[in-house]
């Protein structure tokens, strides 16, 4: 929950290039809201003006703004941060108004809209306003399309939203150093008919992608696939926000991705349909069922969906090492190494030595080993039941039968109705059936013997 304590106001005169903005005949630039904190922003309805269904933004919040003569003005700061990635570490990143991800923009199809840009990096850079259609000199490419925005400065980009959608904002200068650091966000244009597409939740979340090294604090720029932090808006679970829905209300859920590689983003419980793509909305005619969709790198998918069935479903990315935390990729498999005999030997020579991942890793979910100071744990996150075993790109959908509208709050764990619950079994067992009888242990190679036939 969120307060208005969190928003520092940011007085025009303490920024910085006034020479820049004149043309624009701004007298005074708008609000430069800014926020810490990692909660999630309940949904906010505008002020005034055309009414629509607002975004939630994962463990983020939206952008104020202010009209004026028939523009809608806002104010992004592009700066270093420093975001929670989930309790127990933090990282200084690069973003827009004290957060990584930058704050979601929200408006209208048909808005004339006037975004300042001020650069308080200690380098330049631009702003890019992906799937946007806007007149060339506003694209944001920097030595293409405009200069890049020095240090200190402060530039405008002005056009009209034509069309409705999702889209994304992101720097287009130095982009491999400023995208790594965190440097992107929302850019949500609802359309001007509030029932063209209507749902009763709206959500939005970046993926996005760090290498940070355990102890450390700033992300390695340079690495091209090998990260360790697989995030949703910069946070890693147990840090990601819970979806939360009453039953049979209809969702969407809009996820952008700016990582280095695709995800395949699947949702247990329902299935869904993409409806929405960063290029417009999805022909119903064009649509099918999915319970997983791929995001591809510099795409944005519009999920929707009516949730239907009531509990704590599952929501990840399907890349299984993409649901852990920093993790030593470099371990060895031990599954199936009998360890006897040899750690007495190896424990005289290296005294902390100990055997892991002999049965499988599902130890390392309940492990409580000292870690490095500002680092997550691998697998981390408890449930009702236990261990989840997942970190990184892992939350939940909670659906429950009684839940307020506007109600965001995580509603706590399901309450199973009595005997819908998988249980042990503790009766007779039939033998099963088997491919093979080889036993597991046997050094020869297993080989699997059609049935029925005389074999070869
Ligand atoms: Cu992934």
């Amino acid at each position: 929950m969120t307060n208005r304590r969190d928003f520092l106001q940011c007085a025009a005169a303490g920024l910085l290039g006034a020479a820049t903005v004149s043309r624009a005949g701004a007298a005074g630039l708008p609000e430069a809201a800014t926020r810490s904190s990692a909660d999630m922003q309940p949904p906010q309805h505008p002020q005034s003006g055309r009414p629509y269904q607002p975004v939630a933004t994962l463990n983020g919040w939206t952008l104020p703004w202010r009209m004026k003569n028939g523009w809608k003005e806002f104010h992004l700061v592009a700066e270093p941060v420093v975001r929670e990635i989930a309790p127990g570490m933090k990282a200084r990143l690069w973003g827009y108004n004290g957060q990584s991800p930058g704050p979601t923009i929200e408006c209208v199809e048909g808005d004339k809209v006037r975004i300042f840009v001020t650069n308080k990096l200690p380098e330049h850079t631009t702003v890019h306003w992906h799937g946007i259609l806007l007149p060339n000199g506003m694209d944001g490419v920097g030595g293409l399309n405009q200069p890049q925005i020095k240090p200190g400065k402060t530039f405008v980009y002005e056009f009209e939203m034509t069309k409705s959608g999702t889209f994304m904002y992101h720097p287009h200068a130095d982009e491999m150093t400023q995208m790594a650091m965190g440097m992107m966000g929302f850019l949500v244009v609802h359309p001007k008919n509030p029932d063209f597409m209507r749902v009763d939740r709206d959500y939005v979340f970046l993926i996005n992608a760090y290498d940070i090294d355990p102890g450390s604090y700033t992300p390695k720029i340079n690495t091209m696939t090998d990260f360790n932090l697989w995030t949703w808006n910069s946070r890693a679970f147990p840090g990601i926000d819970s979806l939360v829905a009453r039953t049979n209300e209809r969702v969407r859920i809009r996820i952008g991705n700016l990582t280095m590689t695709n995800h395949p983003i699947h949702l247990h419980g329902v299935n869904f349909e993409v409806t929405c793509t960063d290029g417009g909305w999805v022909p119903r005619s064009a649509r099918w069922p999915e319970v997983t969709t791929d995001v591809a790198v510099g795409q944005m998918r519009a999920i929707e969906f009516v949730a239907n069935r009531p509990g704590d479903w599952a929501f990840h990315c399907h890349k299984s090492h993409h649901t852990m935390n920093a993790m030593g990729h470099d371990v060895p498999t031990m599954i199936g190494v009998d360890h006897r005999g040899i750690v007495d030997k190896i424990q005289k020579l290296v005294p902390d030595y100990m055997v892991m991942g002999d049965r499988g890793m599902a130890d390392m979910g309940e492990m409580e080993m000292p870690l490095p100071d500002n680092t997550l744990p691998m697998m981390t996150g408890m449930g009702q039941f236990g261990p989840i075993e997942m970190g990184g790109m892992f939350t939940t959908f909670k659906v429950r039968d009684k839940l307020q509208p506007g109600d965001y709050k995580d509603p706590g764990p399901y309450q199973y109705p009595k005997g819908t619950v998988a249980y042990e079994w503790t009766g007779e067992l039939a033998e099963p059936t088997r491919a093979s009888t080889a036993k597991a242990d046997d050094k020869t190679v297993t080989v699997i013997k059609p049935s029925g036939h005389g074999g070869h």
